[in-house]
């Protein structure tokens, strides 16, 4: 329990350094529409995805310890439930919906993570929705449950993306499943692809736990071996790599025994089912929350320094342009004094004139050229840096490795139409303030992050209790009467 206290006192932290320094300065530039801590500040999360029929649903209720979800052969259920946590009834009543709640509750519930999922459109907020169950499996997570990938619908059929809506709540969850069965262990591109394209690379082999489940179907060891094999192969050609990810083998004993009877699975005693496995992985969630809110601060601290930096780079070259042009202006202006004042000093009608007037006009007619040059060359030399920063933004950055290359990628578009809106003018003092918040954030918060998980990864059971009474700052009795503090439990 205290280690949980633990994690959720980093992840309050984390979140308030995030909801402090990143998101003004995120809002301020429209880097994002929404706080950026939105997406991260409810409950860890586990998404469910796969074929339809592959048994996400019957696996949800296996976890949850009671039909909470529709299941069946066919496409049964088309809607995104959101599974979570219901305190309220009494810890011997049995597990049941307590709550339901649809998809407009839930996009527009500040509350709820899922702002950005707004621009998914109405037949996607008709197709989400939310249960609140009273299982204990859920007290520190929630679980969604998605309709499956049809080869038969296009997302004009849906009514809305469908890859794109998985990307986004792949984005927003701590861990996700990707079930298979055997009927259909060839399609596993449409679930990379929408994985792929939206998961943070770093973080994408933590994050993702494969499962071939209904392996009670397979009709002998060599079958299943085969769909393994199958399965393997396909993963291997979409990932571009020659190591296989684990693949948890499952089955739903209550279902494996329906199938007994139809044909010889005597093989199934030689494999542990993993489902046991799988379940312990699921609730190790809140464990990946952190490692992925680290992740999360790394990501977006990144960028945001990135398009900070750039524009100090802008303001750091335009500084530099405008000495040079008003070190151009002024050679320029003394030039012109001096061949006025020779001209005035030779030609009539002031030749023999008092030196004195002819210094003044000389001097008057460099002072006319500066002026012109400040009222207008200089102006139209500027605009002319202007455009040429502008076509060629790269120039703003110094892109050595492939993470710098990524986060321009990202920002680049944000810097340009920031410089254009500004054409320039903005206040260098707080952009350097702003960058150097945002790098404490990013440098400070994530290591302090992972160096707090390390610590808990090596802490053995009897160093806890010291641990967590100092970090807590617990007393001796409160430790043992074992009071948490309550200051960080999880909305539900
Ligand atoms: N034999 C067998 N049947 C299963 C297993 N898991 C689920 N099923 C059945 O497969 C069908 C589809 O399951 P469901 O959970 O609705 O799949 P979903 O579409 O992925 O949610 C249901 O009729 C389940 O009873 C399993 O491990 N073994
Ligand atoms: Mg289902």
């Amino acid at each position: 329990m205290y280690r949980d206290n633990y994690i959720k006192a980093l992840r309050s932290e984390l979140l308030e350094m995030v909801a402090e320094h990143l998101t003004p300065v995120s809002t301020r530039y429209g880097y994002s529409d929404v706080p950026l801590e939105t997406t991260i500040k409810w409950r860890p999360q586990v998404l469910l995805i796969g074929n339809y029929s592959s048994g996400k649903s019957t696996l949800i209720n296996d976890f949850l310890g009671a039909k909470i979800q529709k299941t069946g052969q066919a496409p049964t259920d088309d809607s995104f439930t959101v599974i979570t946590y219901d305190d309220g009834p009494a810890a011997d009543e049995p597990v049941r919906i307590t709550d339901e709640r649809d998809g407009k509750f839930l996009l527009n519930d500040p509350e709820y993570p899922f702002e950005t999922l707004k621009k998914h459109g109405q037949r996607f907020s008709s197709h989400f929705k939310l249960k609140k169950v009273n299982s204990p499996f859920l007290k520190n997570l929630a679980i969604i449950d998605t309709p499956g990938m049809l080869d038969s619908i296009t997302e004009r059929d849906r009514g809305y993306n469908y890859q794109e809506v998985i990307g986004d709540l792949a984005q927003i969850a701590d861990l996700v499943l990707v079930l298979f069965d055997p009927h259909k262990a060839g399609t596993v591109r449409e679930a990379h692809t929408s994985l792929r394209d939206t998961l943070p690379a770093r973080t994408f082999e933590d994050r993702v736990l494969f499962v071939l489940n209904r392996i009670d179907e397979c009709t002998s060891m060599i079958d299943l071996l085969r769909v393994y094999g199958t399965l393997c192969w396909n993963l291997s050609q979409i990932t571009g790599r020659k190591d296989i990810p684990m693949i948890h083998l499952t089955y739903s004993p209550q279902d494996a025994s329906m199938s007994l009877d139809e044909g010889d699975i005597s093989y199934l005693r030689h494999l542990q089912n993993q489902r046991e496995e799988l379940k312990n992985a699921v609730l190790q969630a809140p464990c990946y929350r952190l490692d992925n809110l680290a992740s999360f601060v790394e990501t977006h601290g990144e960028r945001l320094a990135h398009f900070l930096e750039a524009l100090i780079s802008y303001r750091k070259r335009a500084r530099k342009f405008r000495l040079k042009s008003f070190g151009i202006g002024l050679g320029a202006s003394l030039v012109a004094g001096a061949v006025i004042f020779v001209l005035a000093l030779l030609a009539p009608p002031l030749a023999g004139a008092d030196i004195m007037l002819t210094s003044a006009c000389g001097a008057a007619g460099a002072l006319l050229v500066l002026g012109l040059w400040g009222i207008s060359l200089r102006r139209l030399l500027f605009k002319r840096f202007h455009k040429k920063i502008l076509k060629n933004m790269d120039h703003l950055t110094a892109l050595k490795n492939q993470t710098r290359r990524d986060s321009w990628e990202y920002v680049r578009s944000l810097v340009f139409s920031h410089l254009k809106n500004t054409r320039g003018k903005y206040s260098l003092r707080d952009v350097r303030y702003e960058y150097s918040a945002v790098w404490k954030v990013y440098e400070k918060g994530s290591k302090d992050i992972r160096e707090a998980l390390r610590e808990l990864a090596d802490l053995s059971p009897d160093e806890e209790e010291t641990f967590f009474k100092v970090r807590l700052g617990l007393t001796d009795e409160e430790f043992k009467s074992g009071q948490a503090p309550s200051a960080y439990d999880l909305p539900s």
